[in-house]
């Protein structure tokens, strides 16, 4: 089995990326097999819990309030609603429910009812997950101590090109708050949007920070720009499927016992293309209708995939307690 390195140089990552294909997807599917023999995909199902008019400027995102994308924005849910939805994604086979919010950061208030929303999350036997923006070591110590699995905050592309797509905080915020989760004991979900019209230099970099924080992130999300219009990024140029490819294929070689998430972008990847990710090493997927705001293949749609392909869903918690999933 690959040894999981935090020691990556820069070089390495750049020479992988130039290796030919088939070479990369020989050695990614390689250690792919070494690290998951099961051809299992985690799925998890996201829930956006408050909608819109986040103050923040990222150039991609429908939801910030600087983009008139007439996305109607939607206050933070009751916690019934969640914890609804939350069992409804449990019947349809979902094993981890992540909930996300539309903030900066979450305010006292904010932060007590998603507590009380992980919780009784929890308590249907899924894994929590959230991604409600920056947190203080308090607040990821707070979420812990309520149940909180994995949060997801992800550092979008490289250090160079981040502020062509977000001047409202910085690189060194995000890995600030992506080490009070590692210090709170929570599992790390971050990773990137790839199409933003970022050269492949920033891949590597975005890739080469992911490799060599402390610890690899156990998840790490993979999006292809959703291009939405009234964003500033609504006509960014499409990036060539084969290089998308090709940075699953670096990502899984680079952190081998990761779970690599094929997230958002979907709906315009072709089920061939799809295929091709799974093969170089992503084993993870947003499930069901929805994304946060934008549309992702239904459940049905994925099911049938899987069957085609011979990958099958991963077990989650309830199922090793042997917990009833209907109930
Ligand atoms: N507000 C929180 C934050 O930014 O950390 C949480 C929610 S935010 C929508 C979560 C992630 O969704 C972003 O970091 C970004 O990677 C991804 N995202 C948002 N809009 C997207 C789009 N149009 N296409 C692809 N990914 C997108
Ligand atoms: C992540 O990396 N992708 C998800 C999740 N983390 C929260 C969000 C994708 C959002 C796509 C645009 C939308 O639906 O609003
Ligand atoms: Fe706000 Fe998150 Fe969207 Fe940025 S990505 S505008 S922080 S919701």
């Amino acid at each position: 089995m690959a040894e999981t390195r935090t020691d990556w140089r820069l070089e390495e990552v750049r020479a992988l990326f130039g290796l030919p294909l088939f070479e990369l997807l020989y050695r990614a599917h390689g250690v792919h097999r070494a690290h998951f023999p099961g051809h299992e995909v985690q799925v998890s199902t996201l829930l956006s819990v408050k909608t819109g008019a986040c103050p923040e400027d990222c150039a991609y995102c429908p939801q910030s309030v600087r983009h008139d994308t007439g996305l109607p924005v939607d206050p933070l849910l009751e916690v019934e609603a969640v914890v609804e939805r939350a069992r409804a994604a449990r019947a349809a086979g979902a094993t981890r429910f992540c909930m996300g919010a539309a903030w900066r950061n979450p305010k006292p208030k904010q932060l007590a009812v998603v507590m009380d929303m992980v919780r009784q999350v929890r308590a249907l036997g899924l894994e929590t997950c959230a991604t409600l923006g920056m947190l203080t070591a308090e607040q990821a110590a707070a979420l812990r101590e309520a149940g909180l699995d994995y949060y997801n905050h992800n550092l979008d592309t490289s250090e160079a090109f981040y502020p062509e797509i977000i001047s409202t905080r910085t690189y060194a915020d995000r890995l600030e708050t992506l080490q009070h989760v590692r210090d709170a004991g929570m599992k790390v979900c971050c990773g990137g949007i790839l199409g933003m019209g970022e050269a492949r230099e920033d891949r590597v970099a975005l890739l080469h920070t992911l490799a060599t924080l402390p610890a690899h992130p156990e998840s790490v999300p993979i999006n292809q720009l959703v291009r939405v219009p009234g964003t500033p990024l609504e006509d960014a140029a499409p990036l060539d499927p084969f290089e998308f490819i090709r940075t699953i294929a670096v990502a899984r070689i680079l952190m081998p016992g990761s779970h690599l998430r094929l997230s958002a972008g979907r709906t315009e990847m072709s089920e061939e293309m799809q295929a091709l990710a799974f093969f170089a090493g992503a084993n993870s997927v947003f499930y069901g209708e929805k994304l946060l705001t934008t549309p992702n293949p239904g459940a049905d749609g994925d099911l049938s995939l899987f069957r085609r392909l011979g990958l099958v869903p991963e077990p989650g918690p309830a199922d090793a307690r042997g917990d009833a999933r209907h109930n």
